[in-house]
């Protein structure tokens, strides 16, 4: 593979993590929490670019992550009245919902995209520094991922790809490690899957791989090997800072897309940490400037993904 091979002017599209279920909003003021303040940043997020908003809702009061069915139907109708970014809520949800409770928001709102998980892992956060700003809740979540397996089993995930099928919603595919793939690969030999697909490389959680130019590397290498190239498109989130930015900067290098975002990284350099969803899409937007990519937005995105079709 060649370490630098995307086309000059070759376009890239960015999707935008608002909120996410394994962070607590004590770590940082900017996080939204309510309905509303999850619909502002996400309208935000794609004024300043973003074509996909990942979506995952809070409980209002505390800021809990939540599977609330009603929270996601708000969320989802308030970012449709106000813009035309690819709305993609989460499937992976936050510590302590069951595969059930996660699949409600594909089975019920039938979104245009959302997340499927590929794999079972530890997922710790309990190495978030603890700060006054925090409930005793959000330590307990912290704290509380020392025991955390992020539970997709194989039965979880053929079970995931029929209600994914029914509700005729594009999967973008979460893989955190190599084996991740292979699991993929086993369900499109079982025939529960689409192509082509997207697949997101997640890289820099605890209790999976590192935010790594060689991994991103690797994993590309054998996903192109399972899928063909021509089988997939590809994005890079990687979590934390700098990671976020050097995953973005490498797929940008590659020829994938980038996903940045507060659920992901709450830094938007190393002295500034970032007050707003769209603050991370501008700088995204800045390095593809950089890096000769064409930045397309959501009718861009959607061609891209064969969701223009759908
Ligand atoms: N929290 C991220 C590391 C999902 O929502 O399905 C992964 C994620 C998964 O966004
Ligand atoms: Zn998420």
């Amino acid at each position: 593979m060649s370490a630098t091979r995307a086309a000059a002017g070759s376009p890239v599209f960015a999707s935008c993590a608002i909120t996410g279920g394994m962070s607590v909003p004590g770590q940082s003021a900017a996080i939204p929490i309510t309905p509303a303040q999850i619909v502002d940043s996400a309208v935000g997020a794609h004024a300043a670019g973003a074509a996909i908003v990942h979506l995952h809702v809070r409980e209002p009061e505390s800021g809990r992550p939540s599977s609330d069915l009603g929270l996601f139907r708000e969320v989802i109708a308030g970012v449709g009245e106000r813009c035309d970014a690819i709305v993609q809520p989460t499937s992976g949800g936050g510590v302590g919902m069951t595969i059930e409770e996660r699949a409600r928001v594909v089975t019920e709102c039938r979104p245009e995209m959302a997340t499927f998980n590929c794999g079972s892992f530890n997922f710790g956060i309990f190495g978030v520094r603890h700060r006054p700003e925090m409930a005793p809740w959000e330590i307990e979540y912290l704290e509380g991922t020392r025991e955390y397996v992020f539970r997709n089993t194989f039965a979880d995930t053929y079970r995931l790809s029929e209600l994914f099928r029914e509700a005729g919603t594009k999967p973008e595919y979460e893989v955190y490690d190599v084996g991740h793939l292979y699991n993929l690969a086993h369900l499109a030999e079982r025939d529960l899957v689409d192509f082509p697909i997207h697949v997101q490389f997640v890289l820099g959680v605890l209790g999976a791989n590192r935010a790594e130019l060689h991994q991103l590397e690797h994993m590309l290498r054998t996903a192109e090997d399972l899928f063909g190239a021509e089988g997939m498109t590809w994005s890079a989130a990687g979590v934390g800072y700098p990671g976020q930015f050097h995953l973005a900067a490498c797929a940008l290098m590659l020829g994938g897309h980038v996903r940045v975002g507060l659920e992901d990284n709450l830094r938007v350099t190393l002295e500034k940490r970032a007050e707003s969803n769209g603050e991370l899409v501008e700088k995204a937007v800045g390095l593809a400037a950089m890096l000769d990519r064409e930045w397309v937005g959501p009718e861009g995105a959607r061609e891209i993904l064969g969701l223009a079709e759908r």
